[in-house]
């Protein structure tokens, strides 16, 4: 199972870095990589801890239109991302902040597969493949 992960992303990498310039902009690593950039601050191609948690912060207070503190169910529907969603851990349907901010610490050690505390491009692009499957 491990073996065929890993050559499913060793092709995939390919596949990615040979047809880039070609993708189309619906293409979904496409966005994957437009949220890279956008968690990406500083622009250094890494985005760091607190890079994440500035996104999850600011994802989180976008989604919270009545300003509860909490992202309801009807929030939750606009989670483009789906990364909030995840962080409904209780299962209530609704996703506190607390919950938020310890699934977005998650995401980051799940993400940064060489464990160097840093998340580069490749890394994010790969983790959202490997989710869905594109
Ligand atoms: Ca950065
Ligand atoms: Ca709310
Ligand atoms: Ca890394």
């Amino acid at each position: 199972m491990i073996k065929y992960v890993k050559i499913s992303i060793a092709a995939f990498c390919i596949i990615f870095f040979s047809g880039i310039n070609g993708f189309a902009q619906q293409d979904p690593t496409q966005q994957v990589i437009t949220e890279f950039q956008k968690m990406d601050r500083d622009q250094n191609g890494m985005v760091t801890p607190d890079e994440m948690q500035l996104y999850q912060k600011e994802q989180f207070n976008e989604l919270d239109k009545d300003k509860s503190g909490d992202l309801d169910a009807g929030e939750l529907a606009a989670d483009t991302t789906k990364m909030q969603q995840a962080a409904d851990k209780d299962m209530n349907g609704k996703v506190t902040q607390e919950e938020s901010n310890s699934q977005f610490k998650e995401y980051f050690q799940e993400i940064d597969k060489d464990k160097n505390g840093q998340i580069s491009e490749a890394e994010y692009t790969d983790y959202w493949k490997l989710i869905h499957r594109f």
